[in-house]
């Protein structure tokens, strides 16, 4: 599997800083898997963007370029952040490969729809992508979002964004909540999904920017992850927020790894059909 490191922090108002250390300390902890749940064993081809720290702008174009050969060439890479930022720029690319009825899902404590900063920043990226029409609001969903600003939640009302809480998931059970995630999701022409570690519990996840209390466990999000891997319109991922220097022995680098690795089993079967 193609996997693609993106070592960016500057997309995130100065409080990320340390998440450009994410893509290095993940690999790294993929290396104690010997095998996929359905034992597969994990490969990865390892490439990485050059980023400039103090170019949000340059760095966006070099990711964009980047994200396009790699979604041209191949399906199922795995693009790993940095600061979730870089979704902006990676979902613009995937749009300008996958041109029919292009779809996200966006596994998230927040919904980054906040202030409206240009360049977009890792608070305001789905705002961007909705105003700049590069995805449509009607092919866009969040899961496990827990924590909206009331701007935000005036945002995805007004444009009738798809989302489940925490509070859905626990109240309604995980596999209400997934099923209704794919019978959307399927009919996308192709789908990329998003996963920013906070939507991990912080017990679970501890090494990242913003703590918010009552999020997945890293079980669950492997639920919803192994459902999901039967959508054959999967094209790309991307997982960001992993923070090494707010971590706890290496917790949240080794859950964005089992993560990883779970993901790359999905190459694996597209490969066989
Ligand atoms: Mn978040």
């Amino acid at each position: 599997m193609n996997v693609i490191k993106i070592p960016f922090s500057a997309g995130g108002l100065g409080k990320t800083k340390g998440v450009e250390e994410g893509p290095d300390a993940i690999i790294a902890a993929t290396k104690d898997f010997f095998s996929t749940e359905d034992d597969c064993v994990p490969s990865f081809e390892v490439s990485s963007v050059s980023v400039d720290q103090s170019n949000l702008e340059s760095t966006n174009e070099r990711i964009v370029a980047k994200a396009e050969s790699v979604m041209k060439e191949t399906d199922g890479a795995v693009f790993l952040g940095g600061d979730h930022s870089i979704t902006y720029s990676l979902v613009k690319a995937f749009a300008s490969v996958h041109t029919t009825n292009p779809g996200i899902v966006i596994f998230d404590a927040h919904a980054d729809a906040c202030t409206d900063f240009s360049p977009p920043t890792h608070e305001d990226l789905l705002l961007a992508l909705v105003k700049e029409n590069i995805i449509s609001s009607a092919t866009i969903i969040l899961v496990g979002i827990r924590n909206l600003h009331p701007d935000e939640l005036e945002f995805l009302q007004r444009h009738k964004i798809t989302y489940y809480t925490m509070k859905d998931i626990a109240n309604e059970g995980k596999e209400e909540i997934i099923d209704a995630v794919m019978a959307k999701a399927k009919d996308f022409g192709s789908l990329y999904v998003s996963f920013d570690i906070d939507v991990l519990d912080p017990a679970f996840a501890p090494g990242t920017g913003y703590l918010e209390p009552g999020g997945l466990s890293t079980r669950e999000l492997l639920f919803f992850v192994h459902k999901l891997r039967n959508l054959s319109n999967w094209k790309a991922s991307d997982i960001v927020e992993v923070n090494p220097s707010k971590d706890v022995r290496d917790l949240t680098a080794t859950a964005a790894a089992k993560l990883l690795v779970e993901l790359s089993s999905n190459t694996i079967k597209n490969e066989v059909q």
